[in-house]
């Protein structure tokens, strides 16, 4: 059987840093594929551009996967149409919680490429064993640690790397050092990338896409016989750093996250594994740092936010049968406060008059705490056949501490402090996976899952309209619903898997019916309140698509790989005559040709897009999404390694400096007159890293 039900992608822990990006398939235990090197190689070999600033750039290279991108550090994970907090989504075992309520910084922006190890993306329906709320997928970020030593005495480990890109003068650095005996091993890294506005085309400039950032991670590991012991910690420290998509800009990020695992492997299969985590960070944004807030044309605002969360997971697995029986528990929970700030410094914008400043606190201890547990059993029927089953039980709870504002708010605050807002949630999710391995060539899946999603806090507790809605970036404000019932999904999923040795082709096609799913909608409340103002609304939605891979190897040195993507997401009995869903990719694909020989590569790439018609629309035409054109785009990339461990990269992005608008991406300033953010033009990028 050689059905893949993840992908890692490596980057580069031997390779260039952030621009190589090996994806290795993860196969069932029981084929070896090594040797196979288109199967191990596929997309990933490309050696990526000195652009992969967040580990989520790498997203666009999975089957299915996408990046809905509001800045250069700000990309939302997406997958066959689901994004943000619908995606679980772990870093190095903790199920991170943003500190921005616009996603500014969502969890794979937090450890830095060059400094992340492996990003794993579980395809198809995802097993309720990786994680809380894998509703539409689950996906895990670990950051690189360096080696325990092979023999006895003391040895090093470490990679540095350094990279610069043309289209935003950005550059970046980062260094990754151990110390380590057969037992221990302690490891410290740091990391710098800083780039300018990026240019679109004839030297135009992207506004709002500066970035500044710090990392450092450190740690250290255990390991002896049958146990495994880690303590690690990751700091972030964004500086002034764009979110064009977004009304304000990251003015710093700050802070981080403690994580520490234990496993025990008792023999015989039976093994445990624990994880915990604590987190804690400071945001503040602004429309001062990089726009006209604190103008005669517009007030100064900015908000000041914290959060503050811990996790623990708990997991035992034995044999039974012929497969492995495991159950678990996991639990975080989550803190969050938000105070915006208003100096009144324009006439015209509505806000406060002459130099008066007005402060709303709309998210005042607001927590999240989740308690869960699961059981799941994977392993051969027979020889052909394989099952996977699981179930997972949830509770949510959550709660909001009262809210404060400017006298004209006096209502909405008095409406929503005097309600008890207290929320539980109940979610029993479940998988079934079989798997067919109809020949050695041919291998068959299918899958079913019901899966659940209690609101955001955004969701459930925005007493007043604001844009700050987990990154959707539509130009709308939203108000919350206190009345807001979880989303259930029932998925479908059906996989074929063709492979000889020469070539492979993989189409994957799923549907998926929301009960319950959560979007903006023009209801009498939201009308009540103004234009362009949505509440957030129970609906219920379809999502269903394709996604394919495929390739050819020719010979030893030249390959041939191809991948489409295609997602429908519809609202089912739409009150208007628009059912789309917001925020969906168009149709895409990529195809490769690759040239390898002795530590030299070369790959000429192409990317299309088609057009987006299938947008959201609302009640009058206000706030509808705005359509995209379709477009292509030509890279090319080469790689050599003159010695082991040296990597020199090197390339061209959008090698035709054509101008197109990503239709993932949001508007400038937040307002859709301002029309899309422009993707980067021309990018000539170059690399080096040395891994020892
Ligand atoms: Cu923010």
């Amino acid at each position: 059987m050689t059905l893949k039900t993840k992908i890692s992608l490596a980057i580069a822990s031997s390779l260039v840093i952030p621009l190589t990006a090996v994806a290795e398939y993860e196969q069932l235990p029981n084929i070896v594929v090594e040797g196979n090197v288109m199967r191990a190689g596929t997309f990933g070999t490309a050696p990526d551009s000195s652009g992969l600033k967040d580990t989520a750039s790498l997203l666009k290279r999975v089957p299915g996967a996408n990046v809905n991108r509001n800045g250069p550090l700000t990309g939302i994970a997406s997958y066959r149409g689901m994004y943000g907090n619908r995606i679980n989504i772990s870093i190095d075992g903790a199920n991170m919680k943003e500190v921005g309520p616009n996603s500014m910084d969502p969890p794979l922006s937090h450890i830095p490429a060059p400094l992340t190890g492996k990003l794993t993306v579980h395809r198809g329906i995802a097993p309720v064993s990786s994680g809380i709320e894998s509703f539409g997928g689950s996906m895990h970020a670990e950051s690189k640690k360096g080696r325990f030593a092979v023999g006895d005495g003391i040895e090093t480990s470490g990679v540095a790397s350094m990279g610069y890109g043309s289209v935003e003068d950005g550059h970046f650095g980062s260094l990754l050092g151990a110390v380590a005996t057969d037992n221990h091993k302690l490891y410290l890294s740091g990391s710098k990338e800083q780039g300018r506005d990026y240019k679109i085309r004839n030297n135009q400039k992207q506004k709002n896409t500066r970035y500044d950032r710090e990392a450092f991670t450190g740690g250290y590991a255990y390991q002896r016989d049958n146990h495994e012991f880690g303590i690690n910690y990751s700091n972030n420290n964004t500086g002034h750093t764009g979110t064009p998509a977004l009304p304000m800009d990251i003015v710093y990020v700050r802070g981080g996250l403690y994580d520490a695992n234990y496993s025990w492997n008792l023999g015989d299969g039976y093994k445990l594994k624990t994880n915990i985590f604590y987190q804690k960070m400071r945001h503040l944004m602004s429309n001062t740092v990089m726009r006209n807030g604190g103008t005669p044309e517009r007030d100064n605002v900015s908000n000041r936010t914290l959060v503050e969360a811990g996790g623990v997971d708990l997991a035992f697995s034995m044999p039974l049968f012929k497969g492995d029986f495991s159950v678990g528990i996991n639990g975080d929970n989550s803190n969050h406060d938000a105070l915006i700030t208003r100096v009144g410094t324009s006439a015209t914008d509505g806000g406060p008059k002459g130099g008066k400043t007005i402060k709303v606190n709309p998210f005042n201890d607001v927590e999240r705490d989740r308690y869960s547990f699961f059981t799941e059993w994977a392993g051969e029927i027979n020889e052909d056949l394989f099952l996977e089953l699981g179930a997972r039980y949830t509770h949510t709870w959550m709660n909001a501490g009262e809210v404060s504002g400017p006298k004209p708010m006096a209502k909405a605050i008095a409406a929503f402090n005097n309600v008890d807002r207290k929320r539980n949630f109940n979610e029993v999710d479940i998988t079934t996976v079989l798997r067919y391995s109809a020949s050695d060539e041919l291998d068959i899946e299918f899958g079913f899952g019901r899966k659940n999603r209690a609101p955001t806090y955004q969701e459930l507790y925005l007493f007043t309209n604001l844009s700050a809605v987990g990154g959707l970036a539509d130009g709308n404000t939203y108000i919350s619903d206190l009345g807001l019932e979880h989303e259930t999904a029932y998925q479908f999923d059906i996989a074929f898997d063709w492979h000889n040795d020469n070539a492979y082709i993989s189409p994957r096609f799923f549907y998926h019916y929301v009960d319950d799913y959560i979007q903006g909608e023009r209801t009498l409340k939201a009308q009540a309140r103004g234009k362009n103002i949505l509440q957030f609304t129970n609906i219920q939605a379809q999502l269903f698509g394709v996604d394919l891979e495929a390739g050819y190897s020719f010979n030893e040195n030249w390959r041939f790989d191809a991948g489409l993507n295609y997602v429908r997401g519809l609202r089912v009995n739409s009150p208007t005559d628009d059912n789309d869903l917001y925020r969906i990719a168009p149709l895409n694909g990529r195809a490769q040709v690759t040239y390898e020989q002795s530590g030299w590569m070369g790959a000429i790439e192409g990317v299309f897009y088609a057009d987006q018609g299938n947008v959201i629309g609302f009640r009058d035409n206000i706030g509808d999404e705005q359509k995209t054109k379709g477009y292509m785009l030509l890279n090319l990339r080469g790689k050599y390694e003159p010695y082991s461990g040296i990597v020199i990269g090197t390339g061209i992005e959008n090698v035709l400096d054509s101008k197109h608008y990503d239709h993932l991406g949001g508007y400038e300033n937040h307002k859709r007159t301002n029309g899309r953010v422009a993707m980067p033009g021309r990018n000539i990028y170059a690399t080096l890293s040395y891994n020892w």
